[in-house]
């Protein structure tokens, strides 16, 4: 089959007017902001793109809330931590259980995961305040289940009453002596999205946790891996591809994971970041605090899988591993470049959309690549401007009333537990070799010029965008799903992956390619026809009529 040619010719600049157009001059105005073509050479946008800014009032946003991005994506993934949400049950609820972090329960079978914890606050808590509940609800736990841990989330009545969760959990924490007990300022609305709830997490986890296990781990290559959620399994796939390199994963912040991990972090020798939004600021604090290095990985894709190796095996700088990873891929590759070469030629030259909250639209990038798709329009629900455009303009990001409500925490080198991985000439040594630190380019330098970037893409201007440029596949979320298959476009969940996964590593690779395949060239979509396009206006009578 040859490639088939694009479906629309369109200008950026005129898709960028459309979206506006319908908005009041105020809204157009602002949301011009965030929305980018790629190298832009439009005049009336600033270069940079505007993220990580409140979304308008009225729009139907696609983004979560602080609490979410605390409770649900930084700590939940962890089996052996009671999670209990302090908070009117609606909360507690709806984060149980709805993202799909798997877990391995271990030989010890400790696995809170599939329960939900919440103070259930009535009306009468909310008035008189909760505190006294919330204590006796983390007594519970602690007699029912005699956790290493655990955590309490804050909802946003709890901010509004001023509940102190944090003098609550250091009272329980001293009273049980072997539970650590420590809490979280996470209410929905403390920041702008998710995002501040990852950095909230990261700080309390890094303050009441990380470094706790002083005993020595074995392994002659340990990394951390950083913003991995085993979403679907894709943990236990790059656990398998790192074992079989014989690389040693400490910790895994925090798909997978356990208490003992976060607290053996210190041991490892390089942390890897996959997802930089959600985990950034624990790869930084960790390097200024025992000295480990961090480099960007991405195993989304197979040939990012096999670059990712090589950028570890290039650090330990030891021929041994550098022969084993280069052995592991070798076997690896053929079976995925088998499916390559029998899906491409139906993928080749479609079109994606990709809207997903900080990474995915980046790391998916490149597996839409590997099948000759191209992404025509991308964005993140919360990305920052690093996101975008990479760790470069992180000294010039205009820090607004809302970034300065998180903390930012004073790390130092610890006096004796700080110990430089390599030495500055070593360093220097593997920067001159292309191995960079602590850098991230971002989704921009990715995409194709004229491509459209889009910051917290809302319900209006998905369908808008849909309408306009007609993709072959757009990629996005739950909320998302269903409005844009009405549309007659097939559309993927990079969020829980549809109940599909793994598609991190090599296996998950080619899951994801045989997915998407099916997907692109299924015939259904052309069939379908929404009720409005066979009626354009309902007509109805009353009953008495
Ligand atoms: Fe990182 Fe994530 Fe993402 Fe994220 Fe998320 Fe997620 Fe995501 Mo949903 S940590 S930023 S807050 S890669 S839950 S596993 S899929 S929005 S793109």
């Amino acid at each position: 089959m040859s490639i088939k040619p694009k479906m629309v010719q369109w200008d950026p600049t005129d898709i960028k007017k459309e979206l506006l157009k319908k908005y009041p001059p105020k809204v157009a105005r602002k949301r011009a902001k965030q929305i980018m073509i790629n190298e832009a050479t439009e005049c009336e946008a600033p270069p940079e793109i505007v993220a990580n800014v409140r979304t308008i009032p009225g729009i139907i946003t696609m983004r979560g809330c602080t609490y979410a991005g605390c409770k649900g994506v930084i700590m939940g993934p962890t089996r052996d931590i009671v999670n209990i949400t302090h908070g009117p049950i609606g909360c507690g609820f709806y984060s149980w259980l709805t993202r799909r972090n798997q877990t391995d329960p271990g030989v010890d079978g400790e696995n809170y995961i599939p329960y939900c914890f919440s103070t259930d606050m009535q009306d009468q808590d909310i008035i008189f305040g909760g505190e006294k509940k919330l204590e006796a609800a983390i007594q519970e736990a602690y007699d029912l289940f005699h956790p290493k841990a655990i955590c309490i989330f804050s909802t946003c009545p709890v901010g509004l009453i001023g509940d102190d969760v944090h003098a609550v959990s250091r009272k329980m924490k001293e009273k049980f002596g072997d539970c650590n007990v420590f809490g979280f300022s996470c209410e929905g609305y403390k920041g702008v999205s998710q995002s501040a709830g990852h950095h909230i997490a990261n700080n309390q986890v890094f303050t009441h946790l990380v470094g706790e296990n002083k005993e020595p781990k074995e392994g002659k290559y340990k990394i951390n891996l950083l913003g991995e959620y085993n979403i679907g399994g894709d943990g236990f796939e790059i656990d398998r591809i790192l074992k079989k390199c014989g690389i040693t994963n400490i910790a895994t912040f925090s798909g997978n994971s356990t208490y003992d991990q976060f607290a053996s972090a210190q041991h490892a020798d390089l942390s890897c970041v996959m997802c930089h939004r959600s985990i950034n600021y624990v790869a930084d604090m960790l390097e200024t605090k025992y000295g480990i290095p961090w480099i960007k990985v991405n195993f989304i894709g197979a040939k990012s899988t096999a670059k990712s190796l090589r950028k570890i095996a290039e650090y330990f700088n030891d021929p041994e591993l550098v022969k084993k990873v280069n052995d592991v891929i070798a076997e690896e590759m053929p079976e995925v470049e088998a499916a390559i070469e029998d899906i491409k030629e139906r993928t080749a030259g479609k079109t994606a959309m990709l809207f997903v909250g900080g990474s995915r639209a980046h790391h998916y990038n490149d597996l839409f690549a590997e099948l000759g798709m191209k992404t025509i329009s991308a964005g993140y629900e919360f990305g920052h401007r690093d996101d975008y455009e990479g760790r470069q303009v992180i000294p010039n990001i205009k820090v607004d009333a809302d970034s300065r409500n998180i903390e930012e925490l004073e790390i130092t080198p610890s006096p004796d537990e700080f110990k430089a991985r390599k030495t500055p000439a070593e360093l220097k040594a593997l920067e001159d070799a292309g191995l960079k630190f602590r850098h991230y380019d971002g989704l921009n330098p990715d995409l194709d010029k004229g491509s459209i970037i889009i910051d917290d893409l809302n319900q209006y201007e998905a369908e808008k965008l849909v309408e306009l440029l007609k993709p072959d596949l757009f990629c996005a979320g739950i909320k998302e799903k269903f409005s844009i298959q009405k549309l007659g476009i097939p559309m993927k969940q990079l969020h829980s992956y549809d109940s599909g996964g793994p598609y991190a590593g090599f296996k998950g690779a080619i899951n994801f390619y045989q997915e998407i395949d099916r997907l692109v060239n299924s015939k259904v979509w052309s069939y379908m026809k929404a009720p409005w396009q066979e009626n354009p206006e309902l007509t109805a009578t009353f009953v008495w009529e």
